[in-house]
């Protein structure tokens, strides 16, 4: 197979045309209300709120800067059970407010928090559950759901893989206490950089928007010690124009991934996650498992072939967020707790999916993958 003239990577941006932005942009250059609740960020809070069919979002310049805040909006501490199967910052957002991440081992169904052994990592410290919708995938949220009502623990959701998820017609977004959602350059929706906490009640909102302003409750009241986390103008503007393409985009990766599961079914040693009965996917990554002993080339070699060929998937995620070495001293990342995720982690490999792939690129890519 020749190598590709132009690299391909695990993912690229959508972005709508310049001249349709250039029109937002002269709005901002007029205004100059750059940031602070200006009109775009409000428009967007509530078009975004609108499109996700949730009742009260509040934006942040990025999804790392949601998780801390939410966890410090619901004045969570102690230790917390989450998954080390994720993007770092997952875990990271424990540590900035002082929390114990405790890990917990996933699901080989979905690659998410398995409900079976989250009460095994309850202690009386325990005062929460951050699960991941990992690759878009919901979570068992009925499971974790009735043990956290058991236990008194309250639920934040890293949703930042499942933007416009839905459970029988139901935004994903709508369990847990909160959700956080990034809407980082490779994310399904983009603002460039980004993020959002999605809560239920309008006292929790205000208290998440106090947090993202310094803690400012008005001019001259600070009622607690909050960060700068607010999105500017200019985020704010490409968000309310990006809802106007965000379905198409998703049906784009639809055809994407069902040409990448009609291509690798039936190969042996590759496997993948299917859809899921009742949701709604967002199909914002596609991982497949490579198992060595069946398909004769490990995950690794796959991977570095495909590079040679410029084609750049990625790991996502290894190595297990257990496995860097801040937090590899916890008792909870020894390899014995966490067996399902240790073979994830060590088989997977995301395939490029992004709107403007051509599906004969994809072609290709599986090929690529079955001559190694
Ligand atoms: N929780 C979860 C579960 C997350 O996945 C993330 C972020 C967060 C929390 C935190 O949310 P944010 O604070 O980021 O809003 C990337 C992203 O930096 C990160 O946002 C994301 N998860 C993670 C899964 O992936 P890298 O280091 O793999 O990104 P990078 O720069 O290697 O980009 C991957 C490919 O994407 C590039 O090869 C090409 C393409 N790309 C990337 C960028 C940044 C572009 O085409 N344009 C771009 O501007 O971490």
């Amino acid at each position: 197979m020749m190598k590709a003239s132009e690299p391909i990577y695990v993912t690229r941006p959508f972005l709508p045309p310049l001249e349709e932005f250039n029109e937002y942009l002269e709005q901002i250059w007029e205004s100059k209300k750059l940031t602070n609740k200006g009109p775009y960020h409000e428009l967007f809070e509530k078009k975004l709120a609108e499109y996700l069919n949730v009742k009260y979002i509040s934006l942040f310049s990025n999804g790392t800067l949601a998780l801390i805040s939410a966890l410090q909006a619901l004045r969570i501490t102690g230790e917390v059970i989450t998954t080390p199967f994720s993007f770092v910052a997952t875990t990271h957002a424990l540590n900035w407010n002082g929390i114990k991440p405790v890990f917990c081992d996933v699901d080989p169904a979905t690659y998410n928090l398995d409900p079976k052994k989250i009460e095994a990592a309850i202690t009386p410290r325990t005062t929460a559950i951050l699960p991941v919708h990992v690759y878009g995938n919901p979570c068992d949220v009925t499971a974790i759901q009735e043990i956290a009502g058991t236990y008194g623990l309250k639920v934040i959701y890293d949703a930042c893989h499942a933007f416009g998820v839905t459970l029988d017609g139901n935004s994903i977004l709508n369990f847990g206490d909160l959700s956080v959602l990034s809407f980082h350059a490779t994310k399904v929706f983009t603002t460039f950089e980004g993020g959002a906490i999605i809560c239920h009640d309008e006292t929790t909102k205000k208290r998440i928007d106090f947090l993202k302003n310094f803690g400012f409750a008005g001019e001259t009241t600070v009622v607690a010690p909050g960060i700068n986390a607010k999105m500017n103008e200019f985020q704010a503007a490409l968000g309310v124009l990006q809802l106007k393409y965000v379905g198409q985009c998703i049906q784009k990766r639809k055809d994407i991934v069902t040409l990448y599961r009609h291509n690798l079914r039936d190969v042996p040693g590759i496997t993948y996650l299917e859809d899921i009965p009742l949701v709604g996917h967002n199909y914002a990554h596609f991982p497949i498992l490579i198992d060595k002993d069946i398909f004769d080339k490990s995950r690794d070699d796959v991977y570095n072939a495909l590079k040679n060929r410029n084609i750049f998937t990625r790991r996502y995620f290894y190595p297990l967020i257990s496995q860097f070495p801040t937090y590899r001293g916890l008792e909870s990342a020894n390899s014995n707790n966490l067996p399902v995720a240790e073979d994830i982690t060590q088989k997977v490999l995301c395939l490029p999916i992004y709107p403007d792939l051509d599906l004969d690129i994809a072609l290709n890519i599986v090929k690529e993958i079955k001559i190694n």
